[in-house]
């Protein structure tokens, strides 16, 4: 069975689970504690060089890393990729995207207010030059997405595609980078959408581990 490197707060974790969830497709799920160095061993590096979840084990042992190559492999002949040439470099289009202009923004929003552990304050109490910077730069992103959704139920062609899912995730926790939905109603409209989805699953909705490292 494929094994998934998961930690269960990270968004790119959040994207594959999503995926999984949305083919139904069973799997192993190795949980990780984000709060050691473990990423960092020797033993995680021999999974991913990187250092980095997610990453997927397949049957045959070779090893996937990074959330938008693991959703288009585990898509490919179902409804979630598209099957011709322009529909999947559209996909390879909003999954840079999303990588470049959403997470690197708005989900570096929420590291820094969550992860970093000062509500996105400096020592002196003021707003960070980084978190402001970040989300300035998160609203760009957003409103790229708002454009495409202004006229269109999903980013791709009439259905949704793992440019949905992946895009999904970090928008859906803006709140948590201390960035406000309010001006994107069609984001918004676009995040119920996703969610009333049977395959939909909150992020801590996950399956029990087989494995707990380290
Ligand atoms: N581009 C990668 C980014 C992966 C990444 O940054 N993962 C973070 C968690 S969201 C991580 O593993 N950080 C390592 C650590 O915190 O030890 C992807 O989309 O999967």
């Amino acid at each position: 069975m494929i094994r998934l490197y998961d930690f269960i707060t990270s968004g790119n974790c959040w994207k594959v689970r999503l995926v999984l969830s949305h083919l139904g497709r069973p799997y192993e799920r190795v949980e990780i504690d984000r709060f050691t160095s473990y990423t960092r061993s020797a033993e995680y590096r021999a999974i991913n060089p990187l250092g980095l979840v997610p990453a997927l084990r397949l049957e045959d042992g070779r090893i996937l890393h990074d959330s938008a190559a693991i959703a288009f492999y585990l898509t490919e002949d179902t409804s979630l990729l598209p099957a011709d040439a322009p529909g999947r470099a559209e996909v390879i289009q909003w999954l840079i995207y999303e990588q470049r202009y959403i997470c690197e923004t708005v989900g570096m929003a929420r590291y820094i207010v969550t992860t970093l552990g000062k509500g996105g304050l400096d020592e002196a109490g003021a707003q960070s030059e980084t978190l402001a910077e970040v989300q300035r730069l998160g609203h760009e992103g957003l409103a790229g997405l708002e454009t495409r959704l202004a006229k269109r139920d999903f980013l791709i062609g009439a259905g949704c595609t793992i440019a949905d899912l992946c895009n999904y995730v970090y928008v859906a926790m803006a709140d948590q980078g201390n960035m406000d939905l309010a001006p994107y109603p069609a984001i918004r409209r676009w995040l119920a959408r996703l969610e009333a989805l049977p395959g939909h699953r909150a992020m801590g909705d996950v399956p029990a581990p087989v494995l707990r490292r380290p």
